[in-house]
Formats: C-alpha cells, structure tokens, sequence
C-alpha cells in the first residue's frame, strides 16, 4: 500500500470514528427517557445516564465501527446519513454488549482498571449494583433495536444473532472461570487445547464474527456459506485477538492498555502460561506450581521471572508473525466471486491496530 493511500485510509477511519461518536449521545437520550417514560426519579434516570456514559463509549470501538464499514463495503459506495446513523445503532448495540460483559468480567476477575478509569464496580456508591447495571447495559440493546430495527427484514436475524452471541460468550466465560478455581491451583489441568476454546468462546464470537454478520444481515445477504466463510477467518482473528490481550496482561503497560494485568493471580488458562509449561524445566514448573494464581504481588514477581526467563516475549512475538501470515493466506484464498466491491473492499492484509 502507498504512503498517500494509507493516508487517506487513516483519514477516513478517523472521520467515521467520529461520525459514529457523534451518534451516540441521541441513543444515550432515547435510553434515559425509558426511564423518563416509566416516571422514575431523577436519582435513577442520573444513575442509568452515568452507567451508560461511564461503561459504553470510552473504548477503542473497533467492534462498533466494524459494523458500519462492513455495511459499507457490501453497499459499495459512500452511505446515506440515515444509512450510517442504522448501521451504527447496530455498532453501539455490540459497544452496549460489550460495556455489559466487561462491567460484569471485571467484578469476577477482580480487576482494578479498565480503559484508564476504575472499574465500574470500584467506583464510589457503586459495588455490586453494578451487577443490576450491567444487565441494564444488556436490556439497552434490546430496547435499540425495538425502536431503530423493528420494522426491517433483518430483525428477526439480528436478535438471533446478539442471543446466539450472548450465548457463546457466556458459555466461555464459564469454561474460563471453572479452569481457574482460586482455591485449587493445578497446572495440569491447562493446555493450548483447552485455551483455544475458551478464547473462541469468550471472546472471538463477539468481538470479530457478531459485527461483520450484523452487517451482513443489515445488508440482507441470506446466503450460509457467506456467513460460514466470514466465520472460517473472523474466529482465527479473533483468537489471535485473545491472545494478544493474554500477553498484554502481563506485558502491556497501563498506559498502553488501560487496565492492570489480573491473569497471574486470577489463575487464569492464559497463553503465557500455557507456552511457559511447555517451555519450563523441572525447577522452573516446580516455581510455577507454588506461585501461580496466587494471590500475592511477591509470586507474581516470581512467575513473571520465570516467564522472563523462557523469554515468552519472544515467543509471542513469533506466535504474532507466523499467526500474521496465516491469517493473510487464509484471506488471500477466498474466491473472488465472495469478495466485495473492489474499490471498498480493505483489500490486502488484514490491519492488526487492534488494540
Ligand atoms: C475477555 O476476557 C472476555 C470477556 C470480557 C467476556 C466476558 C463475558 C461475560 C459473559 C461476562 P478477559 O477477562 O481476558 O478480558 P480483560 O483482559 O479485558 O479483562
Ligand atoms: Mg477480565
Ligand atoms: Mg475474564
Ligand atoms: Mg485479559
């Protein structure tokens, strides 16, 4: 790709990041006036106001706007306003489900900081209301599409989709949870294998496959098979996806990544892990058997030298290049006949800005 076509690349996506934005504070009002609408107190419509402006926009919002510039690519040409402002109430309906699974994963990771902000749950008067706040986030959605979808051929698919979605997410975070009892710490129990489905499950269905078949169906395209091949590269990205942000938590700074690292002392079934015990000799697994997923900063430290040691920094570095090329193959041969309008289509690699 040249410099002045990247160029023009960057200036698009900034532009549409900001369109998308500027749609979000009229959905913010229609929510808080259900609220209005049912005679709740102010205190109540406040609280629900600041739930949904503390947990849903401050993202990176690549799932959102990945809606919107799939509906784009399949039209073909630039979109109509009313166009872009539905294509991204389906985007900040995946934001909204986003902000509902990270207010609640927070709470059962025990995590401190997210997106350079407290967690929802740590912030003053909040606590476990905001297991009721997340579940508000979740109901928000539904509320959206109702309003904005209802009428559409594709309603019918797009609430499959979020259900099905939902789903898949839970079930995940469920399999990701039970590997990582507090109480009963067995190393054994983990493999590549098993951290494979957990990523696919938590996180790769919703963050990579959900927006680009929202977009499709919006589109009204019917074929399966362009949604099996749209899952055949949508899930490797988006475990790869996963396994960037398993290496961030311990490699990533809070700057960079905006949240603290949890992994190590939640017992976590994370990359690092996993190649460690591949890696590790008898001395170094017997250190990661005493300290990992122990709730104290001092053996964290200790497993964080012996993942220094076993070098998973460069490991991971070359998981990333061999992962890149992969990806870039398995997009390459799709059949033409499948792929977009060519002067839309993000032809090429694939971007990996995913943070
Ligand atoms: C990412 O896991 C997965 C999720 C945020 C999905 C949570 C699903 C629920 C049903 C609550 P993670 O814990 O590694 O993410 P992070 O590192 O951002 O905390
Ligand atoms: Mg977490
Ligand atoms: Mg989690
Ligand atoms: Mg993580």
């Amino acid at each position: 790709m040249s410099d002045s076509v990247k160029l023009d690349a960057k200036a698009k996506a900034a532009e549409t990041k900001k369109r998308f934005l500027d749609v979000w504070p009229t959905l913010e009002g229609q929510l808080v006036d259900v609220l209005k609408s049912h005679g709740m107190p102010e205190d109540a419509t406040e609280w629900f106001r600041n739930n949904l402006s503390y947990n849903t926009p401050h993202g990176k919002l690549n799932r959102g706007i990945s809606v919107v510039d799939t509906f784009e690519i399949l039209q073909g040409r630039p979109l109509s306003s009313e166009e872009f402002f539905k294509a991204s109430v389906l985007g900040w309906c995946v934001e909204l489900l986003q902000a509902y699974f990270l207010v609640a994963d927070d709470m059962m990771d025990a995590s401190v900081t997210r997106r350079g902000q407290p967690c929802w749950y740590r912030v003053e008067r909040v606590g476990n209301i905001a297991i009721n706040d997340s579940f508000m986030l979740e109901a928000a959605i539904y509320h959206l599409l109702k309003v904005h979808f209802r009428n559409e051929p594709s309603y019918v698919y797009i609430l499959e989709l979020f259900l099905e979605t939902t789903l898949k997410t839970e079930i995940g975070q469920l399999i990701d949870l039970i590997t990582a009892p507090e109480d009963e710490i067995d190393l054994s129990k983990f493999s590549l294998k098993k951290h494979q489905q957990i990523v696919i499950y938590k996180t790769a269905y919703y963050s990579f496959y959900l927006p680009v078949a929202l977009g499709m169906r919006y589109a009204g395209i019917y074929s399966d098979e362009a949604y099996a091949t749209a899952l055949s590269i949508l899930i490797p990205i988006g475990e790869y996806f996963q396994v960037q942000d398993d290496y961030l938590d311990c490699y990533g700074t809070p700057e960079q990544i905006g949240k603290v690292g949890t992994d190590i002392l939640d017992n976590k079934c994370s990359w690092n892990v996993n190649i460690a015990l591949q890696k590790a000799n008898e001395k170094q697994r017997k250190v990661l058997d005493e300290h990992y997923g122990r709730k104290d900063a001092a053996s964290e430290a200790r497993v964080k030298e012996i993942f220094n040691e076993l070098q998973i920094d460069a490991l991971y570095k070359e998981y990333e290049q061999n992962t890149y090329e992969k990806l870039n193959k398995l997009i390459d041969a799709i059949p033409e006949s499948t792929a977009p309008a060519q002067q839309y289509a993000t032809s090429g690699n694939v971007s990996f800005s995913l943070l």
